[in-house]
Formats: C-alpha cells, sequence, structure tokens
C-alpha cells in the first residue's frame, strides 16, 4: 500500500444494509475524495492507454481496431489491480471491501474480479438487461458487486438501471450481449412484468452503488460527449461455493483452485476483508 487513500471507514448505516436486502441495489454518495478520485482515473486511464488493442468487448467483435467498432461498445478490462498501484490501493484499501462485508452481514470477503467498464463519448451500446449470477462460478447467489462511478453519470451517459427487487425473481439464462438471443423480458411473467419499473441511479463521480448477482440491470449507451468510467468490485461473500460443470466456463475458470461444492477460492481471488 503507496499510501493512506481509500482506506478510511465509510459508515453504513442499517437502513442501507435493509435497503440493499429488500432491493438488491443501493447507492453511496461521496464515497471517494478528489484526490482518490483523480488516483483511481489516472490508473484506469494507464490501463487505457497500455491495452488500447487489447480490449475485448462485450458485443463479439475484435475491440481491437481504433475506428467506430471501438466506440460503439464497452471495453472490460479485467484485474487491474495486479497490474497497476493505482487500483490495487482502491480494492485493497479496505474502504469499500468494508462497505460490501456490512452488506453481506459480516464474514470474510474476497474478491472475485475487478473490472473497469468505459463507454467512450460519443455513439455507443447500451449494456442490455441482465444478470450477473449466470456468468460467475458460484452454486448458489450471493456475490455481488460495487460500481464505482469515476466521471458524473446520468442516464444518457450510462448510469447504472435497476428493477428493484428483481433479485428475489430467480437465476435466469445468461443474456447475449450481441443481441443475438432472447432479453431478459422474454422470460418475464405477467406479474413481474407489471413490476418492471427501472430506476435509474445518476451519481457523481466518487459515487456507487452495489448490486445483487442477481438483480436485473442495465445501462444506455453512452450519447454525451464526455467518457463514462466505471471501476467494478465483485465480491464473494462467505460461505460461497463452486459450482464448477454446471456452469459455463470463462476467463477466471483456470485460476479457481476449488473443487466443485467446495467454497469458492481461487489464485487471483484475495482476502479483503
Ligand atoms: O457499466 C455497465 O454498462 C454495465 C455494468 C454491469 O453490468 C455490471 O457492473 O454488472
Amino acid at each position: 500500500m503507496n499510501n493512506d487513500l481509500f482506506q478510511s471507514e465509510y459508515p453504513v448505516s442499517d437502513e442501507k444494509v435493509q435497503f440493499f436486502r429488500e432491493n438488491g441495489y443501493v447507492r453511496f454518495d461521496d464515497v471517494l475524495s478528489e484526490e482518490e478520485l483523480e488516483v483511481a482515473r489516472a490508473g484506469m486511464d494507464k490501463a487505457r492507454a497500455e491495452r488500447k488493442g487489447f480490449a475485448r468487448d462485450l458485443a463479439g467483435g475484435d475491440g481491437g481496431g481504433d475506428g467506430m467498432a471501438k466506440r460503439d461498445l464497452i471495453h472490460p478490462m479485467v484485474n487491474l489491480w495486479a497490474a497497476y498501484p493505482a487500483v490495487q490501493d482502491y480494492i485493497f484499501g479496505g474502504r469499500v471491501a468494508k462497505m460490501a462485508q456490512r452488506l453481506a452481514g459480516g464474514g470474510d470477503i474476497h474478491l472475485y474480479h475487478d473490472q473497469a467498464l468505459v463507454k467512450e463519448p460519443g455513439p455507443s451500446a447500451p449494456s442490455p438487461w441482465h444478470q450477473d449470477q449466470p456468468y460467475w462460478p458460484s452454486k448458489e447467489p450471493g456475490m455481488f458487486s460495487c460500481w464505482m462511478a469515476l466521471d458524473d453519470v446520468t442516464i444518457e451517459r450510462g448510469c447504472m438501471q435497476f428493477i428493484p427487487g428483481s433479485h428475489k425473481w430467480g437465476e435466469y439464462p445468461p443474456i447475449s450481449f450481441k443481441g443475438d438471443g432472447p432479453a431478459l423480458k422474454d422470460y418475464m411473467n405477467e406479474e413481474q412484468l407489471a413490476q418492471w419499473n427501472p430506476v435509474p441511479v445518476e451519481l457523481k463521480a466518487g459515487s456507487c452503488t452495489f448490486h445483487h448477482g442477481l438483480t436485473f440491470h442495465f445501462t444506455n449507451a453512452n450519447t454525451t460527449d464526455h467518457i463514462r468510467r466505471a471501476l467494478v468490485a465483485i465480491f464473494i461473500p462467505e460461505g460461497i461455493t463452486y459450482a464448477a460443470e454446471d456452469k459455463m466456463d470463462n476467463q477466471f475458470t483456470d485460476t479457481i483452485t476449488s473443487k466443485k461444492g467446495e467454497i469458492l477460492r481461487g489464485t487471483r481471488f484475495p482476502q479483503l476483508a
């Protein structure tokens, strides 16, 4: 740890914990200071510059070109903590991990991975309604994320939108980000459709939302002239087990050291709290 940034505690009230449990998401304002924001942005921008041709896109292209194709997509870069000290300080500083621990009701918190999600200015693509749990290796739900805004986010810039309470509706198949499969809405019954009331959460930079792995969420394309940078951390709370072959393989499967049914652990899932 280079300094004392990202370490001081951010109070999480019982009301916030309760809100998270009931709605499957919760917001926190002014979590990062201006100084911390600058450090986090610089870390992410370094990664963006160095990994220019590396960013993969969720919509199926190669994401490696510099033309419009790149602008159309969201560029996930994962596990920046392992390469960029600024992101490592953010992830290991403890503030956000302790907030996660409060929301989980205590117990150990391990990192699954971090993820920089960037929507460049100009026309880009929406992130379709989806749940995260279908893409994760755990047998039971319980893993969850912190989505930290590094820029002010509005609906037009791609802030997070949630369906409150949808984390209680069960797990649905993974949604294709290419748009070539069923939409999440296609799986809904009439009662669910009647409750399909998206809540956009506009945030100032340095504020964040947490969302449960089963919560339905969506972001618009970034149609503004300013970049949208979000730094996501995904947490494994206590008691989560590995589903192994019952789940799809992904780029993290090789780092998992657990056997099916054992507590989910891996060489790159450090304990944070
Ligand atoms: O940032 C986005 O556009 C989507 C974020 C998301 O799906 C997530 O963090 O789980």
